[in-house]
């Protein structure tokens, strides 16, 4: 009966992650609203469903009354979160200071606008307390949650510092770190005035996650060149303690992306939309509105492909649909105004009274509506300038099954390591590259689009995000088996 018990019950994860896949209202009267928040790392877990998981993160809101905290811990129990309360003031040094202005950009080899770089580089060591200071808050909210045999995931470059302290509580604690940006070349990574600390942080995790093999071995570069230690085969070795590092690429929930557009409403979707695009192919960018999608690179070069292609001109829609983020960001803020501008001139200089060649929403979609629009896509059209994945286009894979639209991708995503023999290489800074290639992707003969389409949908379907948290999670399991046998041998 106990062995039965055992089987039966899942390993607990707890998934520790700036957000929690809820963000939190407060109504007038008090109480708590819970939304689900869009990103790839919810989109990514919440199709997880091997483990007994608990997220930890922030709800996004700042609480500062006591009944209020212990009414949002109650309201979200339900729903398997534990909230980490974060202050104004560290919300904004933390996370719109040292992660959204500094470790982003440099991640995705950003340089910083002249004036923002003085700016950053005088606020540079307060941003970086409160960096640590937000760090450890996390690091508390995990010890009062754990329990013994507990599996910890810490997620993304806002947390680089919480293996090190979890492990400094817990030195039997198992935890990995997972990376869901790029990781740069240990060349770009040195300008950090924090460099080293960062790094070794990280080491002190048992297992750590990277999109792609390149971004690892950036990382054990980086360990190597700037640390001095010793890069092997599995990871990274100081003084006899190794910390494995490896490439777990992400994937989607497939199954939930297929199954919905089969259903009816969805489908009704698909008419209506259909119907409003009648006579015109429709060509499909779905980003959060920021630097790293490379939305003006994708007008500018949806405007050179209508230059160049009068025929083209009325036949063809660009829908984009941009998900505002970090809207009090200055950087953001330029960006939503210039991307405004492009749009607003192309739509002027190629729109009739009864047309526009670009529809751009500023806003995110429920998922049916999503899940119609990609349904319905003749071309997907993905311009990310440095993404360390790109989840959207895994979901457009997913939902093509009938029409088999092209998937134009740029190389500078992880998912062009996966999806680069179906899809249409780009550069997206190659605005006649990317320009031809939309041409080159409306004109492409059923059978091609059928075999790319193919080989698209069955890494889609193959590596999914319940494969990739499995994984990640044994060879967790598996690395600390296997440094007890060392010690032990
Ligand atoms: P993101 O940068 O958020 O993720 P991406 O991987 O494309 O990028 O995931 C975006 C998610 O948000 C998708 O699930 C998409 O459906 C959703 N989304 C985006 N815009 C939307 C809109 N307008 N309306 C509704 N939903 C929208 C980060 C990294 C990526 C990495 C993921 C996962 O930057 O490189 O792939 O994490 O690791």
């Amino acid at each position: 009966c106990e062995r039965k018990e055992f089987q039966a019950s899942k390993q607990r994860l707890l998934v520790v992650a700036n957000r929690l896949p809820v963000s939190a209202v407060r109504r007038d009267d008090g109480s708590w609203h819970l939304n689900v928040s869009a990103g790839g790392l919810v989109s990514a877990l919440l199709g997880v469903k091997e483990f007994e998981t608990k997220w930890i993160g922030w709800a996004g809101v700042a609480v500062s009354d006591e009944i209020g905290r212990k009414e949002l811990t109650e309201a979200l129990a339900a729903k398997r979160c534990v909230p980490v309360f974060l202050d104004e003031e560290i919300v904004q040094q933390y996370y719109n200071g040292y992660c959204n202005n500094i470790l982003w950009p440099l991640f995705h080899y950003l340089g910083l606008p002249q004036e923002d770089r003085l700016a950053t580089t005088r606020s540079f060591q307060s941003q970086f307390d409160a960096y640590k200071k937000a760090n450890r808050l996390f690091a508390n909210a995990v010890k009062e949650q754990y329990e013994e045999g507990d599996v910890v995931w810490c997620h993304d470059y806002h947390l680089m510092f919480l293996p090190k302290y979890l492990k400094e509580e817990n030195s039997k604690m198992k935890v990995g770190w997972f990376l869901h940006t790029p990781f740069p070349s240990s060349e770009v990574h040195r300008t950090l005035p924090s460099r080293s600390e960062l790094l070794r942080s990280v080491l002190a995790a048992d297992l750590v996650g990277f999109h792609t093999y390149d971004y690892g071995r950036h990382f054990v570069s980086a360990c190597t060149r700037i640390l001095g230690l010793e890069g092997t085969p599995e990871g990274v070795e100081d003084q006899g303690k190794l910390t494995r590092v490896a490439a777990f690429p992400i994937g989607i929930d497939s199954d939930q992306f297929i199954k919905a557009v089969k259903l009816p409403q969805v489908q009704d979707l698909i008419k209506e939309l259909q119907g409003r695009f009648v006579g015109r192919k429709v060509v499909l960018g779905v980003d959060r509105l920021d630097m790293i999608k490379g939305i003006p690179q994708k007008a500018l070069a949806f405007e050179k492909f209508l230059e160049e292609n009068p025929n083209w001109h009325d036949k063809v829609v660009l829908l984009q649909i941009a998900v505002p983020t970090r809207t009090e960001v200055p950087e953001y803020q330029r960006l939503s105004s210039q991307v405004h501008e492009i749009v607003g001139r192309i739509n002027g200089r190629f729109g009739t009274l009864t047309t526009v060649p670009i529809h751009h929403l500023d806003r995110s979609l429920d998922f049916h509506s999503l899940c119609a629009l990609y349904a319905i896509t003749d071309v997907a059209l993905v311009t990310s300038i440095r993404d360390g994945m790109n989840l959207v286009s895994y979901e457009f894979v997913a939902c093509q099954a009938s029409k088999k639209g092209v998937l134009i991708l740029s190389e500078f995503a992880g998912a062009a390591q996966s999806l680069g023999a179906g899809a249409i290489l780009i550069n997206p800074w190659n605005v006649s590259e990317v320009a031809s290639s939309i041409g080159q992707a409306l004109d492409m003969p059923a059978d091609e689009r059928e075999k790319r389409h193919h080989h698209n949908f069955k890494h889609v379907t193959s590596h999914t995000s319940q494969e990739w948290a499995a994984t990640f999670v044994s060879e967790l399991n598996d690395t600390i088996v296997e440094a007890q046998l060392r010690r032990t041998q």
